[in-house]
């Protein structure tokens, strides 16, 4: 059974009411009257990233200090950070959901969590860890990075359940792979997110590390993980409807988008206190799945996400997401996940894409660079240059990976 409509109906105008007197940004543009219908809330002005910074650091925030017990925030690559606040309830709604996270795995007490998520302004480590130590996990509260010592301890502490960025478990899985002597893992699962990854790289990791891959959604400006996470089914992540209100809009006309049909996600947090926000942008692209899951949650789900709106690069007038990139490339047999795009203006003015991979060691490297040629022509339509490189030459990254270099922007 779906979650019911008068609800999250309920729930929603319980929201507006306490926020229009609360923060001046949603006091002017929250309607006056309480809404009757959901599809009323497609009326309701939209929050954008623009708006935390215009309103940077506190304007957003609907409690005091005395009821503020922590903040994160997210750094993004330019202007100011984006603020999130939580109170001691918040806090305590944000565990209950990185619990249930983690039960998506059958997480219990027996297990062994490695939080290899940066711990600090960043929601990962954090937010991972209070939802092990609710359900009374053993936390190896590593963070991100340092990754002989993770290496090290996978191995010697026997974690069961790993967390981190999906490009820092290819790393992770890559460096125990070149360990000389290498105890057996006892991994059994892993949540993987923060960042785009395609079913090409789930498969690279689960046979890699031996665990199974649970995709895991969220971001700073909702409170950080715990929006949305895979069951067992692996067809889709299902929204915590209970706490967060899923939409999805047609990117150029702001619109509800029509089943079945991919949209921006926008999403509304019922529930939070300290920082609750209205109709988020996410810029996030994902399709919104109705039909029930074969797992029996009672929670819609969202599609694997592909990118997001600003990710989408345009070259000669073709729409390039890098996560069609990476499901070419791992779909050829000796190409491993570490990539970047390059993307570049000649002075023709004519746009460039190359595509930097790493192969296997002993990988016939001119055959497989055409083999990659071939099928980015024949599935995106775009003639790229392709260039295999050999294992350890591409950067590595601890945390969110950097696939794409736009020269362009500096080039002009
Ligand atoms: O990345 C929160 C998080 C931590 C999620 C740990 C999952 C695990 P931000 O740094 O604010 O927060 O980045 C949020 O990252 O809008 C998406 O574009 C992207 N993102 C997050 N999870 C996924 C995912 C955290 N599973 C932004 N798949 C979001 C694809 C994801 N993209």
């Amino acid at each position: 059974m779906a979650v019911a409509e008068r609800t999250t109906l309920d729930k929603l105008n319980e929201l507006f009411s306490y926020l229009r007197p609360r923060v001046e940004f949603y006091g002017k543009r929250l309607p006056a009257q309480p809404l009757t219908s959901l599809d009323q809330l497609a009326e309701v002005p939209f929050t954008v990233k623009d708006d935390f910074r215009d309103n940077y650091p506190a304007g957003l925030l609907a409690v005091p200090n005395q009821e503020l017990v922590r903040l994160h925030m997210s750094s993004g690559t330019t202007g100011k950070p984006v603020v999130t606040g939580y109170t001691r309830g918040d806090l305590e709604i944000w565990a209950e959901c990185m619990e249930r996270v983690l039960r998506m795995g059958d997480v219990t007490a027996d297990d062994v969590v490695q939080n290899a998520y940066g711990y600090g302004l960043f929601t990962g480590g954090l937010g991972f860890h209070l939802g092990a130590e609710r359900i009374g996990c053993t936390v190896v509260p590593t963070s991100s990075g340092v990754t002989a010592r993770q290496v090290m301890l996978l191995q010697d502490l026997g974690a069961t359940v790993l967390a981190c960025t999906p490009s820092y478990a290819l790393v992770l899985a890559e460096a125990l792979a070149a360990e000389k002597v290498r105890q057996p893992l006892k991994l059994r699962v892993g949540f993987f997110g923060a960042e785009p990854w395609t079913e090409g790289m789930r498969r690279q990791i689960e046979s890699g590390l031996g665990l199974e891959a649970f995709d895991i959604f969220g971001l700073t400006e909702l409170g950080g993980p715990g929006v949305a996470v895979e069951c067992h089914e692996h067809e889709g992540l299902h929204v915590f409807e209970d706490h967060f209100l899923a939409e999805s809009v047609d990117p150029e006309t702001g619109r509800p988008s029509r089943p079945g049909e991919e949209g921006e996600l926008v999403l509304t947090s019922l529930t939070r206190r300290a920082s609750p926000i209205v109709r988020y942008r996410t810029r996030d692209l994902v399709m919104l799945i109705d039909e029930p899951c074969a797992c029996g949650s009672p929670f819609r789900r969202i599609s694997k996400l592909r990118g997001r709106t600003d990710d989408m690069l345009i070259v000669r007038g073709v729409n390039v997401f890098p996560s069609m990139v990476e499901e070419i490339l791992l779909a050829i047999p000796g190409l491993t996940g570490n990539y970047q795009l390059v993307v570049d203006r000649s002075e023709k003015r004519h746009d460039t894409m190359q595509v930097l991979v790493e192969s296997e060691p002993g990988a016939n490297r001119e055959h497989l660079a055409l083999a990659a040629q071939e099928r980015i022509k024949e599935m995106i339509g775009l003639t790229a240059e392709v260039t295999v490189l050999s294992k350890g030459v591409l950067p590595r990254s601890e945390g969110k990976a950097k696939r794409v270099v736009d020269r362009r922007e500096t080039t002009g």
